[in-house]
Formats: structure tokens, sequence, C-alpha cells
């Protein structure tokens, strides 16, 4: 379901270190009330983004092979895909009628049926209302769709003869990516976003490669902690 907790995960194994996941759907857990959180010896790393650093200062090597160029683009592309193009993800499954009938039941199906009424309409006013502040929400169909657009004509160029999107090893760019390309196409509803993504013979490639090379150490993980 969350593309940042598969993030950590991925940064985790790739990084080499020896982790346990604990599963939650509850957000309030963290200090930040946003998940993941990483429970270190010497305490809590509190944002996926911020695990980079830390993993760094334990020697993991999670831009390997890159310039100081590249490690700049990579950056930059992180950014990119997880302060625009993961609120199509959000708008998807959170906001659009059909996307919200399909979501709800698999994150709340497990709720009591009396907190199932008020507290999933309440979290997702909550989404709806962050959307607009930031901006997209406010967008009709066709305007949302040529910012999207342009992230994934992006990622497809990057990803153009190439396995993964800074060279021939995965880097933290592709942990952070490749969840969010990932969520928008496993959407349960045919949105304009999934579409445009799953019609893309590119970064299909992308996500179906990396979800064998990225996920399997993370099946692996879960079953271990079921
Ligand atoms: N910048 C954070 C983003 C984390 C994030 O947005 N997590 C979502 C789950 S995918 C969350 O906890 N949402 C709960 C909320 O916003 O209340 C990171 O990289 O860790």
């Amino acid at each position: 379901m969350s593309g940042f907790c598969t993030k950590a995960m991925i940064l985790l194994t790739m990084a080499g270190e020896d982790w346990q996941p604990r599963f939650t759907v509850d957000p309030s857990v963290s200090p930040t009330g946003k998940l993941p959180v990483l429970d270190a010896p010497e305490g809590r790393v509190v944002d996926s983004n911020l695990m980079i650093p830390w993993l760094e200062a334990r020697s993991a090597d999670l831009f390997a092979g890159l310039d100081s160029l590249g490690r700049a683009q990579a950056h930059a592309v992180i950014r990119m895909v997880e302060e625009n193009l993961r609120y199509g993800m959000m708008y998807d499954r959170w906001v659009s009628p059909e996307g919200w009938a399909a979501f709800m039941p698999v994150v709340f199906g497990d709720m009591p049926a009396p907190l199932r009424l008020i507290i999933p309409g309440k979290i997702r006013k909550g989404i709806v209302n962050g959307l607009k502040w930031q901006g997209l929400g406010r967008f009709r169909e066709a305007e949302r769709m040529a910012y999207f657009e342009a992230d994934l004509t992006a990622l497809t160029d990057l990803l153009w003869g190439r396995t993964w999107l800074f060279g021939d090893r995965p880097s933290a760019a592709d942990a952070a990516v490749l969840p969010i390309l990932s969520g928008i196409e496993h959407c349960a509803v045919d949105t304009p976003l999934t579409l445009a993504v799953r019609r893309n013979k590119t970064l299909m490639r992308y996500v179906e490669q990396g979800r064998e090379a990225l996920y399997a150490p993370l099946l692996t993980a879960r079953a271990a902690a079921a």
C-alpha cells in the first residue's frame, strides 16, 4: 500500500542492513504521524528520505557509481516523484469516487463497523483538503494529467536504453520511484494516470523488472514477520 514504506524496505535491503519489519496501518505510532519510521539503536529515523543519510553514515553506497552531477539528478528525480507524481496516486486512491470505492475496503476493511463509518471518511476529507492546499486538487483532469505526464515523460526519457534510472545498478532513486510507479499501475480501477503508465512500454518494463529484482527480498522479510 505505502510507496514510502516500500522504499524504506528497499533502501535497508540495498544497504545490506539486518532489519525486521513491523507492519501497521496506524500512522499515529510514528512521532510525525507518518510512516515509515525506523527504530534504530540510537533513536528513531522518522522519514524515508532521512534514512538515506542515516544509512550512508553506516557506509551504505546508495548512489553507487554516480558522480556529483548524477547524484544531483537522482535527488531531483526523487523530489519530482515524491512531491508531484505521488499525488496522482493519492488522487486516484482517495479522491476519485471509483478509486475510493475500491481502495477504502482494502485499507479499512478490518476496522470494526461503527468506526469504519466515520474514520475513513474523516481521513479522506483531510486528504482532499490537503490536495487542494497543495494545488493539484484544484485542477480539472486535463490540467492534472498535464502535470503527471510531464513527470512520466521525464522518467521514460531517463529509462531509455537503461535498466535502472541512473545506470546498470539500482540506486536510492529506484527505491523511491519504483514503488510510486508500481502503486499507480496497481490501482484497482482504470484512471487516466494508471492508463498512461500501463500503456507506456518503457515504464512497464521498468515496473515489471523492478518488482522482480527489488520486491522479491521484501516478500521474504514480510513472510518472516507474519
Ligand atoms: N516524506 C515522508 C512521506 C511519508 C508518507 O507520506 N507516508 C504516508 C503513508 S504512504 C502516511 O504515513 N500518511 C499518513 C498521514 O499523512 O496522515 C517519507 O518519505 O517517509
